[in-house]
């Protein structure tokens, strides 16, 4: 079988060298969403053939697929095995697991596989900061695009985030700055990044890793190269990760020994760069305990990157944080209602629950990627006085934590806003923080945070 034409142009010679790509090389792009669209669009721009594949029959790129490339060859609702023994390469969207039995045999041909981030790093000319870890990636790659901008830099920044990294390139950037997930960096082979950090590692996506600690290694793929290190001294996974032949700095919000680090000075609690008081916590605009790791892991990076402590205390003086994390909705009735949609997983609602001091209503539930529910036990049986369980996995949340306080079984957002109404006393806070993806129920965790303001902006019936 023969794979189909798509434009003419010049392959980048790293890719060539990197990875053996040429013209004459059967690339086939595995997956088409938002990844799968932008890696055609730069495989045509460098003059190279592809193929595409994906198992839903209707996949979201599809459309602007057919009309940019009329002549690809495109196999949808199931992978085509023929079009995989064809391939010389696969370059892998981010939402593929790579244990399927196609992509393990091209392993075991010798097939080469790629992803976004190889392309990315083979043509990218600009200095690169890469962020990851389980949570706070999105926080922390925005701070640090903003930044830049406060230095001054033509800054890009996406990859996980939201806009494909193949989407950000052009001539004119000066600092990339990419959020990356462990499935980005599971298929990265050359990366070079001026610095780079994993913020944390708690459990997340154990559906598609073996334990915690493939999970880590996967992240820990965002090291490679000599740039500087980041690394949480409060995190002993991410400690480990140190290579001491390495420019390391280490952030913490529990050791001043850390280079980037909290002190008490006059009374009040400061970030600081080693002794050097930066900026007074009080003037950070992002709320909870989580934040301020966050804003000491921003402030390492940037000045890793040479940002001035003036552009970097300017944006943490005013960067108020993304929607649908920890967000404050309203408060009615006495009651406060907040809406962290993004806790996707179990530490992000640790951190959401452990963040208030205000007895807690919690709405949790959805896909829960495989989690064990019983390690919120600790942090539910301190913080929350009844449970709001809703989506696929509610039976096992319920399973894991029933036993401690009250909880009702609902079925939609509405139902479950309205229950809470229901529990919730004066003094209370109601929290949308559901330790489980939103994709069994939602378009994304957005439309789901989206639908729980509408809910409880309504008011009561
Ligand atoms: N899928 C199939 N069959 C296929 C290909 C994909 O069923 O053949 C499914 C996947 O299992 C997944 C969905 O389709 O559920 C989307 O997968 P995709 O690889 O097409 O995703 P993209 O649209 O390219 O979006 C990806 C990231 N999504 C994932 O990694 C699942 C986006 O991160 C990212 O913003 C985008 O690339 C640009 O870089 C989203 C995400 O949920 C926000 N990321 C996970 C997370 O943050 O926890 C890792
Ligand atoms: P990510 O991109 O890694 O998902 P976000 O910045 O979007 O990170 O935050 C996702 C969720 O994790 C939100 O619920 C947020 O409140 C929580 N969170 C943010 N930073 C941290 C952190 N450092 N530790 C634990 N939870 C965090």
């Amino acid at each position: 079988m023969s794979l189909s034409a798509a434009n003419q142009g010049h392959p980048s010679p790293r890719l060539e060298a990197d990875f053996g790509v040429t013209v004459h090389s059967a690339l086939l792009i595995v997956g088409l969403g938002k990844t799968g669209l932008s890696i055609a669009r730069f495989l045509a721009q460098h003059g190279l053939r592809f193929a595409i594949t994906d198992t839903r029959e209707n996949p979201p790129g599809l459309e602007a697929f057919r009309d940019e490339f009329p002549d690809a060859a495109v196999f949808l609702g199931g992978f085509n095995q023929p079009a995989f023994e064809a391939s010389s390469h696969l370059i892998m969207s981010p939402g593929v697991a790579l244990d399927h039995p196609f992509i393990q045999a091209a392993q075991r041909r010798g097939v080469h596989l790629m992803g976004d981030l190889d392309l990315f790093a083979a043509v990218c000319e600009a200095p690169i900061l890469a962020v990851t870890g389980a949570n706070g990636k999105s926080t922390v790659t925005t701070l640090l695009g903003l930044m830049g901008e406060a230095d001054g830099k033509k800054v890009r920044m996406g990859g996980n985030l939201g806009t494909p990294m193949l989407e950000l390139l052009s001539r004119e950037t000066e600092l990339y700055v990419l959020e990356l997930s462990s499935f980005q960096l599971d298929t990265s082979h050359r990366l070079e990044p001026l610095a780079a950090t994993v913020l944390n590692i708690s459990p997340d996506h154990m559906d598609r890793y073996q334990d915690l600690g493939a999970y880590a290694k996967s992240k820990q793929r965002i090291f490679k190269g000599q740039g500087a290190m980041v690394l949480n001294r409060d995190d002993p996974v991410v400690a480990a990760m140190l290579e001491p032949s390495r420019e390391t700095f280490w952030f913490s919000v529990e050791d001043e020994a850390a280079d980037f680090c909290l002190r008490e000075v006059s009374g009040e609690t400061w970030l600081c760069h080693r002794e050097h008081p930066v900026m007074c916590r009080r003037d950070l605009k992002l709320h909870g305990g989580h934040n301020v790791a966050n804003a000491l892991a921003a402030l390492a990076m940037g000045y890793a990157a040479g940002f001035s402590e003036a552009a970097m205390v300017r944006t943490l003086s005013s960067f108020k944080g993304l929607p649908h994390r920890t967000e404050w909705v309203e408060q009615s009735g006495g009651v406060d209602w907040i809406n962290d949609s993004k806790a996707t997983n179990i530490g992000a609602c640790v951190a959401a629950l452990q963040g208030t001091d205000q007895p807690v209503i919690l709405i949790a539930g959805g896909d829960g990627k495989g989690a064990d529910f019983r390690e919120l036990r600790p942090v539910v049986a301190r913080k929350v006085r009844a449970l709001v369980l809703m989506g696929r996995d509610a039976s096992k949340l319920q399973a894991a934590l029933s036993d401690l306080v009250e909880t009702r079984m609902v079925d939609t957002m509405k139902e479950a806003v309205s229950a809470a109404r229901s529990l919730a006393l004066p003094g209370d806070v109601v929290l949308l923080a559901p330790a489980c993806a939103s994709l069994d129920q939602y378009k994304d965790y957005q439309e789901r945070g989206r639908l729980f303001a509408e809910e409880v902006r309504k008011g009561a019936p």
